[in-house]
């Protein structure tokens, strides 16, 4: 298995994430979309991390089709529960969570753009989508086992810190914080901080 990584994606993250939770081991190839390597292009036409190739050689890109496939094959503990309302629970917030790193992701990226009246209003329309989501994971059930939703949430937060410490989001979000620092003593997230 083949995962075309980088070590500050958030969505790759989450890929090794579920890797570790279930001892998988694959290949690691660094790539910097920005650069649009051969190697990432062959296996992804939408030159985008994570893209990953399973031993048959079939290409899945999209993290949450990468984290499926992992879980599928893992012995561990499932983090996709199976079809009832603690999938649906699970792929709630694991939505939420992928939402914030859509808007967090390219905002970023905008910022480093010339600013102008159009570039200020979508910047001004991403933060306000990444507030809501996080108000709106604060009001969710983040209890129970580990699954997909803690572990985007805990990649989107990560995240959160890594590139917009300057926006805490800690602040009126006490179970947010409180299952951040909790999922954090598990090795699949201390090992994988981004940077
Ligand atoms: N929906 C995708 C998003 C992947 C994504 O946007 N990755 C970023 C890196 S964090 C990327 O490769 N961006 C390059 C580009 O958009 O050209 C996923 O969940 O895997």
């Amino acid at each position: 298995m083949k995962l075309h990584f980088s070590g500050t994606s958030p969505y790759v993250r989450k890929c090794v994430a579920v890797a570790k939770h279930h001892g998988l081991s694959m290949e690691h190839v660094p790539a910097n979309p920005a650069q649009n390597p051969a190697s990432l292009l062959a296996d992804n036409p939408l030159c985008k991390v994570p893209s990953f190739v399973t031993d048959d050689g079939l290409a899945l890109n999209d993290s949450p089709v990468i984290c499926e496939y992992l879980d599928h094959i893992g012995t561990g503990a499932k983090l996709f529960p199976a079809p009832g309302p603690a999938r649906w629970q699970a792929l709630a917030i694991a939505v939420l969570a992928d939402g914030i790193l859509d808007a967090a992701v390219p905002r970023r990226g905008a910022s480093m753009l010339p600013q102008d009246e159009g570039r200020q209003a979508a910047d001004a329309r991403f933060k306000a989508a990444m507030t809501r989501a996080v108000d709106a994971l604060e009001g969710m059930d983040l209890s129970g086992p580990l699954d997909i939703g803690k572990v985007g949430v805990v990649c989107a937060l990560g995240y959160l810190d890594f590139r917009y410490a300057h926006e805490p989001w800690r602040p009126g979000h006490p179970k947010l914080e409180a299952c951040y620092e909790a999922q954090m003593q598990n090795p699949i997230f201390a090992e994988t901080k981004p940077g």
